[in-house]
């Protein structure tokens, strides 16, 4: 597969279950652990109202020595899938770092987060230590909402996937219609840069 369409990357600490989410979504089976090194690549095809939309996927290091590596995969990422572990809370302390650095960043990359090991939890409730409560006002601030996954099951990463799609083809629907509504009004296209120019050479002709 050699087109991409959209960008989707994977951030969390190491262990919370990246690659397994990955490898669930792409090849339906579930993996030991395999520490990532540096970030693995995957591509998959959605399609949203009958029509293709092909995912590359960027599967990163979760572990704090990768830090600087792992920011290089997030540039020009539209979606991100910030993973913690259920079972652990000092999981949920490093997505919200990274959603801070992606903040900063990236601003137009949406972040959906995302609780991994639902089985786990499902199994035995004593063994969850960030409650929904703790998560979803989070999902709040990032605009989406909070998906609680189980690579061992599948449990709701379809749905993960299929929500990132559908968002992606939404946000670059309302974009094509800003861009012809301003290009009708304007008459013709002007980018940002011309825009600023064009802005400053009146201003010069008027002193
Ligand atoms: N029970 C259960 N175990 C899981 C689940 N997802 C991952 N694991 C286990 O958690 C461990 C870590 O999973 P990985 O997907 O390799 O973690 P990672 O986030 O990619 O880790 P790094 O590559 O070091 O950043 C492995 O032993 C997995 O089998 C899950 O949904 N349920
Ligand atoms: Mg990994």
């Amino acid at each position: 597969m050699s087109r991409i369409d959209a960008k989707v990357v994977l951030l969390g600490k190491n262990y919370v279950g990246k690659t397994c989410l990955v490898n669930r979504y792409i090849h339906q089976r579930f993996m030991p652990y395999q520490i990532t090194i540096g970030a693995a690549f995957g591509s998959m095809k959605e399609m949203v109202d009958g029509k293709p939309l092909v995912l590359g996927i960027w599967d990163t290091a979760g572990h704090e020595a990768y830090e600087s590596i792992t920011r290089m995969y997030y540039r020009g990422a539209v979606a991100c899938i910030l993973c913690y572990d259920i079972t652990d809370k000092s999981s949920f302390e490093r997505a919200r770092f990274w959603a801070g650095e992606l903040t900063n960043t990236e601003p137009k990359c949406k972040i959906y987060l995302c609780g991994t090991k639902k089985d786990i939890v499902d199994d035995d409730q004593h063994k969850r230590q960030v409650e929904l409560s703790m998560a979803q006002p989070l999902a709040r601030d990032f605009g989406t909402e909070l998906f609680e996954t189980s690579s061992k099951t599948g449990e709701n990463i379809d749905s993960l996937f299929k929500t990132i799609a559908r968002d992606v083809v939404q946000q670059r629907t309302s974009d094509t219609k800003k861009h012809e509504e301003r290009t009708s009004r304007d008459g013709f296209i002007l980018d940002d840069k011309t825009r600023q120019r064009g802005c400053r050479l009146v201003a010069c002709s008027l002193s």
